[in-house]
């Protein structure tokens, strides 16, 4: 049988023979016997390497290779408390798969070296923590949408146009003529709901953002979505709903991983239905309350959403921006029209936005005279001034930021810990 490491652990295993593959995670000699800590995907375990058991030679081989050698081995399972997870394996055979030798990370490296190597960092038992909890939050979003009556599809990578304002855009060649690479999948999933009503994809997008906060990636994980017929409140009411499954996912199926991280999860289960909903202006006093510098038709950058959210225990839905700080496509609200109809939703514990989003401009002419306000040209956006000319209904929609949630849900310190490869301003490779 194909055995992982977490299968064994556990007392009914004691006294039963093993298979195991796996790496070295840790090894020390101590005369005619070799403790090697071996780790797979789901756990390690201390394995007891004997030398009267394996033979002299195998012996050698496996006393010479590195941290980070492939190796299977057989043996039977032990209880041993002084082994870092509780049982061990008492060895009878060892085959070297793959040795390797002075495996370049050891411990104390600095954060620059980890991202250089991070081809070999994403084996640390770190970042299989965090990889498995970033997997349950794209299992979670798919889920929910799919069992909310979302059509999942795709939109494309190659644009022509901006949707949340030129100035992040990466501009890439195109056979002699240019094209972006896209922001947001929203218009797009605008032109499907006339079609399927209810849709959501998962891709990334791409902004071309130089600021250099803990949040911000020129390459992000987007889940967006749009509904037919849906107004700003509903669209809440389907994200916190989103928002609480998936947290409830995390915290069921990933227990052991937030142990691990050490994050703290009586935060987490602290969070439930509804969430607030705050005004925008009623925001900004808040924010001045407690000293922040800002006012009354400002922006929230990365640094007023910390100083915030850090007074927060649970997420808060900020509604009614001024229109002057949204971009063109928010509906005005209609007993206010210097207000729009829109939503952000910012994380507790100074985490800040994870999502965008809000009713849209349904009506044909407030869109063009929105767009003329914008200095937009509308044959640059004809397709979507179609929809608003045959047979537009009131609508709303979504972005949310994946991997801001799972630096949210995970309690890291930064957004390039939450994705396997993080693309930011100064780094594109490995
Ligand atoms: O710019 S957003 O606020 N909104 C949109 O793109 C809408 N067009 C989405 C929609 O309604 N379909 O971005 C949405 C979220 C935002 O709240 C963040 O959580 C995340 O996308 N986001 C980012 N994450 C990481 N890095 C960067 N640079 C980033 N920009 C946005």
């Amino acid at each position: 049988m194909d055995l992982k490491i977490e299968d064994v652990l556990s007392d009914d295993f004691i006294g039963k023979e093993v298979h195991l593959r796996g790496w070295i995670y840790r090894k020390r000699r101590m005369g005619k016997i070799i403790f090697v800590v071996l780790r797979d995907s789901t756990d390690i375990i201390q394995c007891v390497v004997e030398k009267k058991n394996v033979g002299p030679e195998v012996f050698k081989m496996l006393d010479k290779v590195g941290v980070e050698s492939s190796l299977e081995l057989r043996g039977k399972i032990r209880k041993e408390s002084r082994a870092p997870t509780g049982y061990e394996v008492d060895v009878s055979m060892v085959n070297i798969i793959g040795p390797s030798y002075n495996f370049p990370i050891s411990k104390d490296k600095s954060d620059e070296f980890l991202l250089d190597n991070r081809h070999l960092w994403v084996r640390s038992r770190e970042m299989n923590a965090i990889l498995k909890i970033r997997a349950t939050v794209f299992d979670a979003i798919h889920e929910f949408f799919k069992n909310n009556g979302y059509y999942e599809t795709q939109a494309p990578m190659f644009v022509t146009g901006a949707v949340e304002g030129g100035a992040t855009l990466f501009e890439v060649p195109y056979f002699g003529r240019k094209a972006y690479l896209t922001q947001s999948a929203q218009f797009y999933l605008e032109t499907l709901i006339f079609s399927l009503e209810k849709v959501y994809t998962v891709a990334p997008s791409f902004r071309a953002e130089k600021s250099r906060t803990r949040r911000h990636l020129t390459e992000f994980w987007h889940a967006e979505a749009e509904a037919a017929w849906y107004h700003n409140k509903d669209m809440m009411r389907d994200e916190e709903e989103m928002i609480v499954y998936i947290i409830n996912a995390v915290v069921d199926r990933r227990k052991k991983e937030l142990e691990f991280l050490k994050r703290d999860v009586s935060l987490l289960k602290n969070v439930d239905k509804p969430f607030e909903r705050m005004k925008y202006e009623k925001l900004i006093e808040f924010a001045q309350s407690i000293g922040v510098d800002i006012k009354y038709g400002d922006d929230l950058g990365a640094d007023e959403e910390f100083a915030i959210t850090k007074n927060f225990e649970k997420p808060v839905f900020v509604t009614h921006y001024p229109r002057d700080i949204k971009p063109f496509y928010h509906r005005p609200d209609p007993e206010n029209p210097s207000v729009v109809l829109c939503h952000d939703l910012l994380a507790p514990e100074g985490y800040g936005e994870i999502i965008g989003g809000g009713e849209r401009i349904y009506k044909l002419e407030v869109l063009l005279s929105r767009m003329e306000e914008e200095g937009l040209n509308p044959d640059d956006y004809y397709w979507y001034v179609d929809l608003r000319k045959y047979g537009s209904v009131p609508h709303a929609g979504f972005g949310l930021g994946v991997d801001r949630l799972i630096m949210w849900i995970a309690g890291l310190s930064h957004i390039k810990y939450a994705i396997p490869y993080p693309r930011t301003t100064r780094r594109t490779k490995p």
